[in-house]
């Protein structure tokens, strides 16, 4: 009997570093073709994502992240804030769903949610769902009590990055592990919550790193259902920021390398275009919005960062004939 092809869309646990490699390696075109044609067999490669953050809490954050406005071990001239009222959030929410946004994310500045702040984190999130709008949260690390409560409060997706591959990791961070972010992830997963998790390209890895980050979530026992890849936003004062400002951004060919990759290993994830888009040519985001990429951030500010405003990215759409997505995501139907 003659083994059938692989089918190349469905999605796979098995993948080698060297496989995830291999990828990267392909010849642009043939990469971008593949990936093109993943795409297509889960998505309609017309519609995008649209997303929104809000920075529910703002920096003093006490993890030293080496690409991180917010961390308090780095003078980046940001003023830290409390945590902000609920009502104000659910406001907020309310302006990105009528500006056309689909899921809202709040982030906090924090190594970690503390027990006293989930009442106030949880009438945030039953507030935003109640809107009508996909919610997300990204707090830092939870506990299986914590992840438990959030879900009850009506909460969809919880964002935890891996940032990197496991090799470069302690370059970028050393508050905290890689086994303490996976840890979290499990926590979210056993509560039922979907996962973001993805990353950030530029931060002087190597290409090696970069398969590294993707082959850690394509192993994962379930594929995130979202998988951010972020280029990285260099903030002066940062050791990261402060080290790609002196030597060069990284080629925008491997960003758009990176998104391709990721769709392949995650064939029916959300892949969002997200952090770096501001610092991007149009030509840039389209070649990323045509390799795989379905999700962006909208609203004109990421967290602490601005976005390309909402006429720049209207035109985007307008001449790659693309549209807001309406259609379910895969991932969430099994
Ligand atoms: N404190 C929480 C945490 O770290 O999980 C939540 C907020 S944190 C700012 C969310 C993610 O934003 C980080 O994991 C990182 O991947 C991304 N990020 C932060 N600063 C960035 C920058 N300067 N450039 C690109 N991505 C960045
Ligand atoms: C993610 O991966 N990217 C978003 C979201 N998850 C929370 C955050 C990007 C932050 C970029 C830097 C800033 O605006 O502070
Ligand atoms: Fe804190 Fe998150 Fe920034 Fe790290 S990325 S310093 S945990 S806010």
């Amino acid at each position: 009997m003659t083994a059938s092809p692989r089918d190349d869309a469905l999605p796979r646990h098995d993948w080698t570093l060297a496989e995830v490699e291999a990828l990267f390696d392909l010849p642009f075109a043939e990469l971008i073709f593949r990936a093109m044609s993943v795409h297509r067999r889960w998505f309609d490669p017309t519609e995008v994502q649209m997303c929104q953050l809000l920075s529910v809490k703002t920096g003093g954050c006490a993890e030293n992240c080496g690409y991180c406005s917010q961390s308090a071990h780095f003078d980046t001239g940001l003023a830290a804030s409390r945590l902000m009222d609920a009502e104000a959030v659910i406001a907020d929410a309310a302006r990105a769903k009528a500006g056309g946004a689909q899921r809202f994310c709040m982030g906090a500045a924090w190594r970690d949610l503390k027990d006293r702040d989930v009442p106030k984190v949880a009438a945030m999130i039953s507030g935003v769902k109640a809107l009508g709008l996909e919610t997300c949260a990204t707090l830092g690390m939870l506990t299986p009590p914590q992840a438990k409560a959030l879900r009850e409060a009506g909460l969809d997706y919880y964002n935890h990055n891996l940032d990197t591959g496991p090799d470069y990791y302690e370059t970028v961070v050393t508050t905290r592990t890689y086994q303490e972010r996976l840890d979290t992830l499990g926590h979210v997963r056993d509560a039922g919550i979907a996962v973001c998790c993805g990353g950030i390209v530029g931060m002087g890895e190597a290409r090696r790193d970069r398969a590294g980050l993707l082959h850690q979530l394509a192993t994962l026992p379930k594929h995130p259902e979202s998988v951010p890849i972020n280029g990285l936003v260099p903030i002066a004062g940062t050791p990261l920021g402060d080290l790609i400002r002196a030597e060069g951004q990284l080629d925008g060919l491997e960003f758009v390398r990176t998104v391709a990759v990721a769709r392949l290993v995650c064939p029916k994830s959300m892949v969002r275009l997200s952090a770096g888009r501001e610092g991007m040519s149009r030509e840039l985001q389209a070649l990323c919005l045509t390799a795989g990429a379905n999700s962006i951030f909208v609203g004109g500010k990421l967290l602490t960062t601005p976005l390309p405003g909402e006429s720049e990215d209207q035109r985007l759409f307008r001449d790659l004939g693309l549209r807001p997505m309406t259609s379910p995501e895969p991932a969430l139907a099994g």
